[in-house]
């Protein structure tokens, strides 16, 4: 089976302080924190910028920063959103990848997302999308839902996106596909055979399905934006000690953690 790749998604849009003290938030906190997920086994960093006042915020100089700040620590694969905030327009929404990092996300449809609607038109992947092909940035394609997975095939048949394809299935959000095992078999089963994939479990679903993603030969995600506790009821210290315990479990179970050229080699990215 090929090595582990870890991406550690540090902050989210929606995560608060008050919710997780150890949220990392300024530039240089999110630089610090990829660094220290670097160390611990992660190979790939999922960054979502925040403002001065701990706001989510997509604009570029910040992205920008962040992504200069981690270079100087590290080799880490940078990973900026394009999903931001349910409330963030496409047009905001866009700016990292202006920075021509090596992936940013691309979220393959409209869900429900708690209270918030997750809007994806049709038009609007194709935009995203068409300006990721024309700056070389692979796309790591967010399905909420199966029929996300249905899109991106549909996609990838058009030639809007490149094969092989990597997929992130961010599964237990409330109001698009649980986070059971299942659910995780039938996204895989749905994906073409030389694709690549990683999971993000929602909350209690994150350590689950990152065993099972070790177990499957897919990749895993850990990290504050998908889950704040180490285990329940006990807050963890930081995203750090979330990526040290999947590293430690996969070479437990017998499976190598990927470095950052070791990933890249595995995505099909310039080492
Ligand atoms: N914050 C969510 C509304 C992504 O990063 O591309 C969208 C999200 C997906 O987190
Ligand atoms: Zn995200």
């Amino acid at each position: 089976m090929e090595k582990l790749i870890i991406t550690a998604c540090l902050t989210g849009a929606e995560v608060t302080r008050e919710q997780q003290p150890n949220l990392p938030l300024t530039p240089d906190e999110i630089a610090e924190a990829a660094y220290q997920c670097y160390l611990a086994g992660a190979s790939m960093v999922h960054v979502h910028a925040r403002d001065e006042k701990g706001n989510p915020t997509q604009d570029y100089a910040v992205y920008k920063e962040i992504k200069e700040k981690i270079e100087a620590k590290c080799n880490i694969i940078f990973q900026p959103s394009t999903g931001g905030a349910t409330w963030h327009t496409p047009q905001q929404r866009m700016q990292p990848i202006e920075l021509s990092p090596e992936m940013a996300t691309l979220s393959m449809g409209t869900c429900n997302f708690a209270d918030d609607v997750f809007m994806n038109t049709e038009e609007n992947i194709k935009i995203f999308a068409n300006r990721m092909n024309e700056l070389g940035v692979k796309p790591e394609l967010e399905c909420f839902e199966k029929g996300m997975v249905d899109t991106a095939l549909r996609f990838a048949k058009k030639g809007l996106i490149k094969t092989p394809m990597h997929f992130d299935f961010v599964l237990g959000v409330p109001g698009a596909m649980g986070g059971e095992l299942r659910d995780l078999l039938y996204m895989v089963e749905s994906i073409p055979a030389d694709s690549t994939w990683t999971v993000a479990g929602v909350g209690r679903y994150q350590l689950p399905l990152n065993i099972a993603a070790i177990m499957l030969g897919g990749h895993a995600r850990t990290g504050f934006e998908d889950n704040i506790y180490y285990k329940k009821g006990e807050i963890a210290t930081s995203n750090a000690q979330l990526v040290e315990r999947v590293a430690r479990l996969s070479r437990e179970m017998g499976r190598e953690v990927a470095t950052p050229d070791e990933a890249r080699a595995i995505l099909g990215l310039q080492v």
